[in-house]
């Protein structure tokens, strides 16, 4: 079997972005990764450990989990099944069956989606892949930061670590790579879109809570409730946690300015993470005191996606009257 799925992912400055912030902005590209996003790394690594002699998978997904888990698939020659709410837009639906993945449709929303999973992996005797809860996706996940650290070279850290929060799998993996490199006293800033809230509104209440329902268009990040371990790692206080919202607009203008200065193309999931940076956020939260100034290097996690292509980015758009 090859010894892993995922790539080690260019690290590159952004001119336009550290010119923003007067400090050096490093971007770990994930979005170059074989299945468009990061996933990549939990899931092959997962898959590795659990499959086997598997029958098949069986993945309940936004859709970048699922465009992972059915790369995975088609390499490790088992049949996947990927479950996507009726959110998820038609392209990834395309792109997924494109992977060779049978795709079903179920329910409004992700967790829908993966009541149904759980179900036929029952039912049908199929590897249950879940997409971002599970100490294996973290291991995997961990690997962005091993690579990041020496990229940059021994006794190099970031001044703060930006990435993007969903079921909190990615959150958990880059806590558990700063372990592994000595970075636990680098802050994180988790942000999340407006309606796909779940880590904040878990803070907010001081316990795990589900949210209602998902009404940001960043459904990549639409997991109703964030996995326990994140929310430990947030009232844990190492690393610290700086929990942040932006709105849907922010997140599709930060996709815009990101794809005019970068050429790079993502989803909405990431762009939560670059409004950070393009909303003028770290700026304010280094004028609460909330994070140092000066800012030493930041490093922004490009999370990638596959949900979005330039018909999908007209119509958020028009939608959001962007
Ligand atoms: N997306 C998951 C969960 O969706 C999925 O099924 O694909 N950035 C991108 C591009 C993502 O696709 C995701 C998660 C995240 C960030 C957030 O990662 P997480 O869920 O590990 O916090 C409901």
């Amino acid at each position: 079997m090859q010894e892993h799925f995922h790539l080690n992912t260019p690290l590159l400055e952004s001119v336009s972005m550290s010119k923003l912030l007067g400090t050096t902005v490093y971007m770990k590209m994930e979005n170059s990764q074989p299945s468009g996003s990061f996933k990549i790394r939990g899931i092959g690594h997962l898959c590795q450990q659990l499959t086997g002699r598997s029958r098949g998978i069986v993945c309940a997904s936004g859709g970048n989990a699922g465009m992972a888990a059915a790369y995975v698939a088609r390499k490790m020659g088992v049949p996947a099944t990927i479950v996507v709410p009726s959110s998820s837009p038609q392209l990834v639906v395309r792109r997924l069956q494109d992977e060779g993945a049978t795709v079903r449709i179920v329910g409004k929303v992700w967790d829908d989606a993966n009541a149904e999973a759980l179900r036929l992996s029952e039912s049908e005797g199929l590897t249950f892949v879940p997409p971002f809860d599970h100490p294996f996706l973290w291991e995997g996940h961990a690997s962005m930061i091993a690579e990041v650290s020496a990229s940059l070279g021994s006794g190099v850290k970031p001044g703060a670590i930006l990435l993007s929060v969903g079921g909190g799998g990615l959150l958990c993996g880059v806590i558990q790579g700063m372990k592994d490199v000595g970075w636990m006293d680098v802050p994180i800033i988790a942000m999340e879109t407006v309606g796909a809230d779940c880590l904040n509104a878990a803070i907010k209440a001081g316990k795990v809570v589900t949210l209602d329902g998902i009404t940001s268009e960043a459904k990549c990040l639409g997991a109703k409730t964030v996995c326990q371990r994140a929310f430990e790692y947030s009232r844990s206080g190492e690393p610290k946690i700086i929990s942040e919202l932006v709105t849907d607009q922010q997140a599709l203008t930060a996709i815009d300015t990101f794809l005019d200065e970068e050429r790079v193309l993502v989803e909405m999931a990431c762009g939560a993470a670059l409004a950070a940076v393009y909303s003028g956020l770290i700026r304010r939260l280094q004028e609460q005191g909330r994070l140092p100034t000066p800012l030493r290097p930041l490093l922004v996690i490009v999370c990638g996606g596959s949900s979005i292509n330039m018909g999908e980015l007209s119509a958020l758009k028009e939608k959001l009257h962007i």
